[in-house]
């Protein structure tokens, strides 16, 4: 039925919108929005797809469900009429801190994905109460500080649906929590279920938090990705994902059983996504309960789980690729640990390549191994990462299942990255070429269509200018950071690692800073954007963001070189964050070491919403390039085969680097004076030690060229027809990078529920 905001409140004898704080407002339309999704019914296919993943960074759904929902201009009208800014209610919705970073954001833009394809697939994971650390800045270091989310009003919706989950000392209840999600216009719609505790401790929340690590039965669910540098903190993780992936089976088994299914033909009702290894549990876990309560052989229990799991892989860093001491699953939970030692017996006898086992020697438990082999697929996440997989990483598996392996090229909602984050230029492109790219990303092209006409160069120009002030306005209001919207705005916004290279742009920053000081002038001001949190227990990402805080410092006020170049790194930075930054961005800085990302998400975002990509042949980068050509990126760095090479060959010497020209200047200035004087010199010293005498993910090696190209792009800047040429055509290829696309390959390669 269509009523609308106006009519929802008259039914219930409500005030009147104009009588309403933005606060009341905001509570009504949850009601209101969560009444319409009431509506909708359940997708239904007889196999159903369970996404699980440690993280879903869902950012907020105010915007995202008003837009699905067909009505985002209307309740803007409606509030209008009433002296109501929408936008000022949107900022009252509390960001959900269910996720960390890519991993998180690609999950939350894959269920978007599959309720709008009308998919029967949903995501389960946990529901944090603190969720991942809220960054703090003091003293021009990152502290971290918990991140208390759920009001007494949101999203969530409890249900009467909970399990008992079982380890080695103590049993745990659950409780079921579920988010709609709403496909784009549809009728239909998914959840995204989110396990909890019924036993969580408020008090721990409360009064400010005294987290312990031992009182699992009470805080499992706090925290995200808690501190795993100490075997208490690991063991903590390993119980999170016990919880999560036992109440994740028997979620499955329950609905699939209620479908029909007698189990021993689970396969033809459910598929398992697992999401990197964090869910990785699940193989051994279904196993368990098939062989403990079904009556179930474990060969063909084994067999049952291998044809309904896929597995996922989003890194080639080993350190993401989770090894579980079997003394500590034995601790935690010993019922899989028979299974696993089963899994890993029957892996043994058939293959004596040590690489491939899933117990190792030292007594390891490689998650990825034993999901490699009791799955059916096994996909990358961009074609050159796949490849490096199939042909690096992964090599000897790829030579035993050369069939299990496949490429899904990731991809993000074209609802939340442009429809929501950047009306005006979703505007423009309707006005342009209709509304069609709404459904079929890849209409985009017809953008194409426009790329000489120098009115549509002007328009998108304008656009750009008003999308920069608002970031000012919003940046000065929320951060006390003043931009300045006639700047080139040159943005890296990701999770703070040495792979992802800010350490480089930082150095860019320090070379443009003493270029100006020697009177070497940038012909427009440059704003350098940095967004990003770095793990507390990862010190030198640390000390990378004390560099970047201290040479905001000194460079923004020193008056001699603010008038040329700004550098800010914005305060815990989140999705609403990206949202409001990448609209207004025209560089966007994507330089990690070639072949250490797997994809990345935020190059696909940028190039959507007009900015140029300043990268290296890395991750989805290569597609990027593939799709645009060389003339509309700007390229720099050494080829990932060159970096696999070099780590082979331990070939690399950041010494031989650091001598050049350039190079050492800035290297060295991380120690200067200066610096020292507004900064931690034990953390200066131990960043610039480690440039000079290990640079693991080789800064040096690719800094005369990174430095070089950017000063190309300065200056092509300048000549707006050429730049907006560009600008056009990147965007007319992005029709590519939508997770339509993404989700419709999973769902016609490796799910097939229709
Ligand atoms: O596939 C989604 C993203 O996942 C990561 O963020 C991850 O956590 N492994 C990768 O680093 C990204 O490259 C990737 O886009």
């Amino acid at each position: 039925m269509n009523y609308n905001f106006t009519d929802f409140l008259q039914k219930r004898n409500e005030k009147q919108i104009s009588e309403m704080t933005n606060q009341e407002i905001y509570y009504k339309l949850l009601e209101y929005i969560k009444e319409r999704a009431d509506e909708k019914t359940a997708n239904k296919s007889k196999k159903k797809i369970y996404y699980i993943s440690a993280e879903f960074l869902i950012g907020k759904l105010l915007s995202n469900n008003l837009i699905n929902l067909g009505i985002y201009k209307e309740v803007r009208e409606e509030l209008k009429a009433a002296g109501k800014n929408l936008s000022h209610i949107e900022e009252i919705e509390v960001e959900p801190s269910l996720g960390n970073g890519g991993l998180g954001r690609l999950a939350s833009c894959f269920v978007d994905s599959m309720s709008t394809l009308g998919i029967n697939g949903e995501g389960v994971g946990l529901n944090y109460h603190c969720g991942l650390f809220k960054q703090v800045f003091k003293n021009n270091e990152q502290k971290a500080e918990p991140n208390y989310w759920i009001e007494d009003q949101s999203w969530l919706r409890d249900t009467n649906i909970g399990y008992e989950v079982k380890f080695k000392n103590f049993s745990l209840h659950s409780k079921l929590k579920r988010i709609d999600i709403l496909g784009y216009e549809k009728d239909t719609k998914n959840y995204l279920n989110l396990f909890d505790i019924k036993s969580i401790d408020y008090n721990l929340i409360e009064n400010g938090i005294s987290f312990d690590e031992e009182n699992i039965e009470e805080n499992l669910t706090l925290f995200l990705y808690p501190d795993d540098s100490t075997k208490k903190g690991e063991l903590l993780r390993i119980y999170q994902q016990y919880f999560m992936v036992s109440n994740a089976a028997r979620l499955i088994i329950a609905e699939a059983t209620e479908k029909g299914s007698n189990i021993h033909d689970l396969a033809d009702y459910a598929f398992v996504q697992i999401n990197d290894t964090h869910p990785s549990m699940v193989i051994p876990e279904l196993i368990r309960i098939m062989t403990e309560e079904h009556n179930i052989s474990f060969e063909e229990a084994t067999e049952i789980v291998t044809k309904m799991t896929g597995y996922t892989n989003h890194t080639i860093l080993a350190e993401a690729l989770e090894k579980w001491p079997l003394d500590y699953l034995e601790e935690v939970v010993p019922n899989i640990v028979e299974i696993i030692k089963k899994l890993d017996k029957v892996i043994k006898a058939k293959y004596s390549d040590e690489k491939v086992q899933i117990i190792d020697e030292q007594n390891r438990v490689h998650m990825a191994n034993m999901d490699i082999h009791f799955s059916s697929s096994v996909n990358g996440v961009a074609y050159l990462h796949t490849e490096i997989l199939k042909n690096s990483e992964l090599k000897e598996f790829y030579e035993i299942y050369p069939n299990k392996f496949n490429n899904k090229t990731n991809g993000i909602t074209f609802r939340r990255w442009l429809e929501s984050c950047n009306e005006d230029l979703a505007d423009y492109f309707k006005e342009l070429i209709g509304t069609g790219y709404l459904k079929d990303a890849e209409q985009l092209n017809e953008l194409l269509k426009f790329a000489d006409d120098k009115n549509v160069y002007e328009k998108l120009a304008q656009i750009k200018h008003e999308n920069k002030i608002k970031l000012k306005k919003y940046l000065q209001h929320t951060q006390g950071i003043v931009i300045d919207e006639n700047s080139i705005i040159d943005t890296q916004i990701k999770r703070f690692h040495e792979y992802k290279r800010q350490q480089m742009n930082a150095l860019y920053v320090i070379k443009k800073y003493l270029d100006i000081k020697n009177g070497k002038l940038p012909e427009r001001k440059i704003t350098v954007l940095f967004g990003g949190k770095a793990a507390p227990a990862y010190i030198i990402a640390q000390d990378i963001i004390h560099l970047i805080l201290c040479l905001s410092e000194i460079i923004n006020n020193d008056p001699e070189v603010n008038k040329y170049l700004n550098v800010y790194l914005v305060e815990n930075y989140n999705v609403g964050l990206a949202e409001k930054i990448i609209p207004a961005t025209d560089i966007s800085e994507q330089i990690s070491l070639a072949s250490k990302e797997a994809s990345g998400t935020g190059n696909m975002k940028f190039m959507l919403n007009g900015a140029l990509t300043l990268g290296t042949m890395d991750g989805a980068n290569v597609e990027i390039h593939d799709l645009v050509g060389d003339d509309n990126i700007y390229i720099f760095g050494k080829q990932s085969d060159e970096i696999i090479k070099l780590y082979e060959t331990s070939g690399y010497v950041s010494k031989d680097y650091y001598k050049q020209d350039g190079i050492k200047e800035a290297v060295d200035f991380i120690t200067s004076d200066e610096l020292i004087k507004v900064g931690n010199k034990e953390r200066l010293e131990r960043l610039q030690n480690e440039l000079i005498n290990k640079d693991w993910f080789m800064t040096l090696i690719d800094f005369a060229d990174y430095y070089n190209t950017k000063e190309r792009m300065f200056k092509d800047y300048e000549n707006k027809d050429l730049w907006y040429k560009k600008v056009i055509n990147n965007m007319a290829k992005a029709g590519f990078f939508s997770s339509d696309r993404t989700i419709a390959q999973y769902e016609d390669e490796i799910w097939k529920t229709k």
